[in-house]
């Protein structure tokens, strides 16, 4: 079977409020403007994007499961499951793909709840408190690792 040339972007619960709320840590930016940056950094590489937000956290295990056969590999911000979900990381790990792991803001920085991530080991690529722009840099690294033209 030939590995199909599309990736899945997941942004987790609350990140439908990009740009609208919270700008001094999340920016201005909306999630529009993530999903269409993602899909134009794809794009110039040959991929197309499929994206998915939802405060619902079977849809994104669901979304994650179709992935299995459709997709090449996962852009995933998972907004505060990151720190929460055991199942959630299970579909990640579950699906054998590449994972990229991106949080706009700088984790590790923040509250000590934050600092524990249960997809980080799941994950391939992890681009941490870039800001939206950080998405753009992990979509071009999954890519790499995708095609086979990751460093080491
Ligand atoms: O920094 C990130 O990208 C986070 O994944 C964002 C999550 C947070 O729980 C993680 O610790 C770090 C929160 C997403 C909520 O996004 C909002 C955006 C604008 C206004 C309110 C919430």
């Amino acid at each position: 079977m030939t590995t199909p040339r599309r990736l899945l972007l997941v942004n987790g619960p609350n990140l439908n409020l990009l740009g609208t709320r919270e700008p001094d840590i999340y920016g201005h930016e909306t999630l529009a403007d993530v999903e269409r940056l993602v899909a134009d950094r794809a794009a110039a590489r040959g991929f197309e994007v499929r994206a998915v937000q939802s405060n619902h956290e079977g849809v994104l295990l669901d979304a994650i499961h179709a992935a299995r056969t459709e997709c090449a590999g996962i852009v995933i911000n998972p907004g505060g499951l990151t720190h929460t979900s055991v199942v959630l990381r299970d579909a990640l790990s579950g699906v054998s793909l590449p994972v990229a792991e991106v949080h706009i803001s700088n984790v590790y920085e923040r509250e000590a709840f934050r600092h524990h991530s249960y997809v980080a080991d799941v994950a391939v690529i992890h681009v941490v408190g870039e800001g939206v722009p950080g998405y753009a840099r992990a979509t071009d690294a999954l890519i790499d690792v995708i095609t086979g033209q990751a460093d080491g």
